[in-house]
């Protein structure tokens, strides 16, 4: 799968995805990911990619231009032919529908994701009226653009890709909310750490009373922190 990343800070993408499970993924050639500069589809001397508001108002507004061009110059039949349902387009904002762990599912089936990143007040309203397949936001708070969304979505949604994670941590796992449940809670040595005692009965080998601890404290901690789950 490949993701095209439309931003006017190509270098914030230089370290999120150099770690980890994404890096093997695309070191194995699982994932793609392909870093636009808005600023080279500028044709002016400044190559001004931002303009002020029409209306008046606080701050500076992205211009549809340079954002038509690089949709269309990244993905040069889209325009002509009938729209590829494989492909989508999506700019990334604070307006948009909430991502969650089922949109990274569908996203996960398509072949390319195209994720537009917003900055200053915001994008001009033609490219997510005409332009944009959707809105997406990453939660009901404010980012300063829409870099950060964007390694959020790549994140997620890579992972869900087949042979992205190995079959020890395999996306069967991958069930956020899919069981209702919270992961329950994970200790590690020293069994008893500045006096706090691991649970005793991961310590020892009992696999069914471990399993029925484990489900207990998982429901426990969902009612704790996360009671909206179990409604779900
Ligand atoms: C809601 C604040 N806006 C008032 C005029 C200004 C504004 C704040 C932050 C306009 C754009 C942004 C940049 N945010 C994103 O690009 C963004 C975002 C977010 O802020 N929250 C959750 N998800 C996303 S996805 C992109």
């Amino acid at each position: 799968m490949t993701f095209h990343v439309l931003t006017i800070f190509p270098e914030f993408f230089r370290g999120p995805f150099e770690h980890g499970v994404i890096e093997r993924a695309h070191r194995a050639g699982l994932i793609e990911i392909k870093i636009h500069d808005l600023r080279t589809w500028t044709a002016d001397r400044h190559r001004t990619v931002d303009d002020r508001p029409f209306g008046g108002g606080e701050g500076m507004v992205l211009k549809p231009g340079p954002i038509f061009e690089a949709v269309e110059s990244i993905w040069p039949d889209r325009a002509a032919t009938e729209r590829d349902p494989g492909k989508k387009v999506v700019l990334l904002s604070a307006q948009g529908r909430k991502f969650d762990q089922s949109v990274a599912r569908e996203f996960a089936g398509l072949s390319e994701l195209l994720l537009i990143c917003g900055r200053y007040e915001g994008v001009d309203e033609r490219v997510a009226e005409h332009l944009a397949d959707e809105e997406l936001s990453v939660g009901d708070f404010v980012l300063s653009g829409g870099e950060l969304a964007a390694a959020m979505v790549i994140d997620v949604v890579a992972r869900l890709k087949e042979g992205v994670l190995g079959n020890r941590d395999s996306a069967v796992y991958e069930s956020f909310g899919e069981d209702g449940l919270l992961d329950c809670p994970q200790y590690t040595r020293p069994a008893e750490f500045r006096g706090w005692k691991a649970p005793e009965v991961l310590l020892g080998g009992n696999h069914e009373e471990i399993r029925q601890w484990r489900l207990k404290a998982a429901r426990e901690k969902t009612a704790r922190q996360r009671p909206d789950l179990l409604r779900m």
